[in-house]
């Protein structure tokens, strides 16, 4: 079914959570639920969304959901979806919802784990670039330039000094049976991928771009603005892996100005011309290849 804001349910799986105004990453969990449905088995590690939807007494997930040691996401969801098989419960789905750090860094083990077996799940990398939950750590999906709290800028320091891990493609690597990325910006199209993850036997990989106005310092109003941006200006890619093929969803002719993305996010405030343009050519260098060889 192409599911649009038309005809999404009404109904809320994911409700009541103490996430900020404006945080991406709940609007994409909200999503994938309304999407998966009720006979859906969530597991969460340690990362914002969990600490926002598990508050005793009160649960936001109105579904079967599990707070999961941090690096074990992968291999709690193949186990919950292992016995939902071994007690013969049908027509359900098993989702893994964790962040950038919990799946670039942490979990990639479990994560590799599950679809090395294909285990039948969905994973889910919300991806805010930084360790948001415990007061904006850089990850291994940080992008260059970025000011965390573990990576300073100043006089000789640009913030973060490496580029983002490319989840995606390590992913893809693995030759799993469905994997794509998605951004909030880009609704319907992120909704076309889930039901895509929903209708994969097997292991499904979905990297969703979330703005996370409190760890990037904008204004809680522009977040769906900004991961549009991001897209637009070549910094995010739209793209699946899907029957061993790599598959460019946007290809912008021109790409809209990075400038603009970066001058109204205070994790950049800082940057000189200088480390722009480094940020520019390592999108060229990237867009250059996937032109050449996902189009
Ligand atoms: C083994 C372990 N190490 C560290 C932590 C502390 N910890 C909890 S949440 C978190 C940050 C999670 O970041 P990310 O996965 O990117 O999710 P986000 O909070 O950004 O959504 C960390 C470091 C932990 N709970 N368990
Ligand atoms: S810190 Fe960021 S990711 Fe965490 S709840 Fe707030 S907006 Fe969402
Ligand atoms: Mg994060």
């Amino acid at each position: 079914m192409k599911h649009n804001a038309r005809n999404l349910t009404n109904q809320e799986f994911f409700y009541g959570h103490k996430a900020c105004g404006g945080c991406g990453e709940s609007l994409a969990v909200r999503l994938t639920m309304k999407i998966l449905g009720d006979r859906t088995f969530a597991a969460l590690p340690a990362g914002c969304m969990s600490a926002v939807s598990f508050i005793y007494p009160n649960m936001a997930f109105t579904t079967n959901a599990i707070i999961t040691p941090f690096a074990s996401t992968g291999a709690v969801a193949a186990g919950m979806s292992a016995g939902l098989r071994a007690l013969g419960i049908e027509d359900t789905h098993t989702v893994g919802f964790a962040g950038d750090g919990g799946t670039a860094d942490i979990g990639l083990q479990a994560l590799s784990g599950a679809i090395d077996r294909n285990d039948d799940i969905i994973y889910i990398c919300n991806d805010n670039e930084a360790y948001m939950n415990t007061g904006i750590q850089k990850s291994g999906l940080t992008p260059y330039g970025t000011k965390t709290t573990t990576s300073p800028a100043g006089d000789n320091l640009p913030g973060s000094v490496t580029m983002k891990k490319n989840m995606f493609e390590i992913v893809a690597a693995h030759d799993i049976a469905y994997a794509a990325t998605a951004s909030v910006g880009y609704l319907d199209d992120l909704m076309a991928k889930i039901e895509k993850c929903k209708n994969t036997k097997g292991t499904s990989y979905l990297h969703i771009f979330a703005p996370c106005p409190t760890g990037w310092g904008h204004e809680s109003n522009i977040t769906i603005d900004l991961a549009k941006q991001a897209v637009d200006s070549g910094l995010i890619y739209l793209a699946e892996y899907e029957n061993g093929e790599f598959k460019l969803n946007k290809n912008p002719k021109e790409f809209a100005s990075v400038e603009d993305y970066l001058k109204v996010q205070g994790r950049f405030k800082h940057l000189k011309d200088s480390d722009i343009e480094v940020i520019k050519a390592h999108r060229d260098k990237k867009w250059a290849k996937m032109r050449k060889n996902w189009l």
